[in-house]
């Protein structure tokens, strides 16, 4: 790799890089040259004759329990899948928790967006007609608390509810559907232990089924929960990159996935801006990390402090007073790296805990208590900071978000308020907008930080393909100036820019919207999931027929890849930027990247080149059209 990031904000603060602890692209260098054999899916330590390993090129060619390439490497797969979608679902399951809470007693959180509440019921089937509210709540909770519970056999409520009734009818003939997210992943985790499945496509099915687990039990019901208790998102607008921690603020950085802490946080910093200003500090500036960075971004314009790759550098600005990290996609560096800084690193979560954070354990009757104290420890810390260690970067773009189902819904609506896809449907008719590609995910050292993310989203709206976008490539995209109107006038061709001009107009913006539509985090993929049924179902046709496509360019996490599996049932092309660990299975590979295409409606191809990529994604979608007759 011949350079760590292209985010020039991550860039200036490496060059300054003050040990003695070393940086996530140090340690990777360290391990160089990785373990083929994990490489290729071909280790297996799941009983105690292991560790196996299986040599791709002669003997030893199973293990000693006698699986093969394509067993190992799929039940590998299927482990990474559950384990995936299992921390989805935890954080879904969270949310409900609270929702019931929020219910039926006194606390701290409240019902934000009725109306979704109300839709969401309806949609599940439960009477709203002259309900109370809170009623409505708790038949939904009881019909969301059904998909983690049910006993025997059924399907989950809230993918039959929200999933194409084509799709629904395909994964019933193939016996994918789930019945409950705990039991299926309890079953997969006993379906890969010693001595059990030995058929791949059987082993690759289960997968399927844990990607529907992911897209319906954890992505869907997690993102509809949150929006009604903290609000659906609307069009708000914010700042990028590490430049939006200044010396004058108190900086609190969020980090994590789940934002019920985090919007406490936000609440907590706007209550106690007087002490950090008595303090000395002109204010409190709240930035986030990762997803819990995009959830309180969409909800409440929280700038984006910045993305997976380059957290530790946010310490190392020197800026940090707090960090405060609920779960998921948090280093485990940054207990060592903030020693020697000052600033405190707050951990909150019983199953996220570090030597040397201080514990502060978020329960919802102690939220507001738990989020004032955290802010209290910023504000002291703030007085401690080191002048010697301070290494800012005054870099920062400026960015629109809030892109949920509703909010397109509404700005195209005041094109056509009867049939608000109809325009949609008719600039993608028309060639304006050839076709419509997510980007999402993470990033991965074995990448140059940010590149394949931007590259490829410049290559594409560049050929008039309109990008939606989350999680960590919402944010690398927003660092590199993606998601704002000067982005559509640079880089946008010129059907996209007429079209975004006069949606901007219609918006009331008087400026064109940006190239590339921020939906939230990596749950938000629901939110995309929501558009392609909708556009489906609205034009008659399967999400497979349509000109689409998705990527996760710099995946690293085992969730991207329950997401993609899920992207892939639904019927997408799903392009991936690094190699999985499959290559060691040849069947495996050859039914995840072509095979499955005829069995699923779609299937994953991997390309490491940004271009490469975009003409790969760009041909297929020129397929679809003409496949449609456009
Ligand atoms: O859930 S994109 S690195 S932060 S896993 Fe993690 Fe990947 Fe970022 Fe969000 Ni998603
Ligand atoms: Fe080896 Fe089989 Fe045990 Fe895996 S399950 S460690 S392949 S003997």
């Amino acid at each position: 790799m011949e350079k760590f990031t292209i985010d020039t904000g991550a860039e200036q603060v490496l060059q300054n890089w003050q040990g003695p602890v070393e940086h996530v692209w140090q340690r990777y260098q360290e391990q160089e040259p990785q373990c083929g054999f994990g490489s290729l899916g071909l280790c297996c330590r799941h009983c105690g004759q292991g560790p196996c390993r299986i040599n791709p090129f002669g003997k030893p060619d199973k293990g000693i329990c006698g699986a093969d390439g394509n067993i190992m490497v799929a039940r590998n797969l299927l482990r990474q899948v559950t384990a995936g979608a299992a921390a989805h679902v935890d954080h879904a399951y969270e949310t409900l928790e609270v929702l019931e809470k929020a219910l039926s007693e006194e606390g701290p959180y409240k019902i934000t967006d009725a109306e979704k509440l109300k839709g969401l019921a309806h949609k599940l089937g439960i009477a709203v007609e002259g309900k109370d509210i809170k009623d409505i709540g708790k038949e939904l909770v009881a019909k969301a608390r059904e998909d983690f519970q049910r006993f025997g056999s059924g399907e989950l409520n809230w993918l039959v509810a929200h999933a194409p009734k084509e799709r629904v009818a395909k994964w019933r003939e193939l016996g994918v559907i789930p019945r409950n997210a705990d039991r299926e992943i309890r079953e997969a985790l006993h379906q890969t232990t010693m001595g059990m499945d030995a058929s791949w496509p059987n082993l690759l099915l289960a997968t399927v089924k844990l990607g529907l687990v992911d897209g319906y039990a954890g992505l869907k019901l997690g993102t509809d929960l949150q929006d009604i208790l903290f609000g659906t998102p609307q069009p708000v607008f914010s700042e990028a990159n590490l430049g939006v921690l200044t010396e004058e603020n108190v900086n609190i950085v969020i980090h994590g996935h789940i934002p019920l802490l985090s919007e406490k946080i936000v609440e907590w910093a706007r209550k106690l801006t007087p002490e950090a200003q008595k303090a000395g500090a002109k204010s409190i500036q709240v930035s986030g990390i990762c997803c819990t960075a995009n959830e309180i971004l969409m909800r409440h314009g929280i700038p984006l402090a910045t993305n997976f790759l380059a957290q530790e550098l946010a310490i190392a600005t020197g800026l940090t007073d707090a960090m405060i990290v609920d779960v998921q996609c948090i280093m485990p560096s940054l207990a060592s790296l903030a020693r020697c800084y000052h600033t405190v690193l707050i951990t909150t979560n019983p199953i996220v805990k570090m030597d040397g954070a201080t514990h502060l354990e978020w329960s919802y009757q102690q939220a507001d208590e738990m989020a004032r104290k955290a802010v209290e420890l910023a504000i002291a810390a703030y007085s401690k900071r080191d002048p010697a260690k301070i290494n800012a970067t005054r870099e920062k773009t400026t960015l629109m978000a809030g892109f949920s189902v509703e909010t397109i819904i509404s700005i195209l609506s005041k094109i056509d308020a009867q049939e608000p896809l109809k325009p949609l449907v008719q600039e993608i008719s028309n060639g304006d907008i050839q076709g419509v590609v997510a980007t999402v995910g993470c990033n991965n050292v074995k990448i140059t930080h940010d590149y394949l993310h931007v590259n490829l989203v410049k290559e594409l709206i560049s050929k008039d393909v309109l990008v939606v976008t989350t999680g960590c490539s919402a944010n690398a995209l927003a660092k590199a100036g993606l998601l704002n109107s000067e982005a559509t006038e640079k880089w946008a061709g010129p059907g996209l820019k007429k079209i975004l001009s006069l949606l901007g107009q219609v918006a009331g913006l008087d400026k064109p919207l940006p190239p590339v539509w921020h939906m939230g985090s990596c749950v938000d993929n629901s939110r995309i999931g929501d558009v392609l049924t909708a556009l489906a179902e609205y034009l008659g046709v399967t999400v497979q027929q349509l000109p689409v496509a998705a990527s996760a360019p710099e995946h690293q996490h085992e969730k991207a890849l329950a997401i993609g599996t899920w992207a892939v049932a639904m019927g997408c092309l799903v392009h991936l930027g690094v190699m999985p660990p499959i290559l060691g299975g040849q069947e495996v590979t050859a039914f995840l990247t072509s095979g499955a295409e005829e069995v699923l409606g779609g299937k994953f191809f991997v390309e490491s080149d940004p271009v490469k990529a975009a003409t790969v994604i760009y041909e297929h979608i020129q397929a679809k059209r003409k496949g449609l007759g456009l």
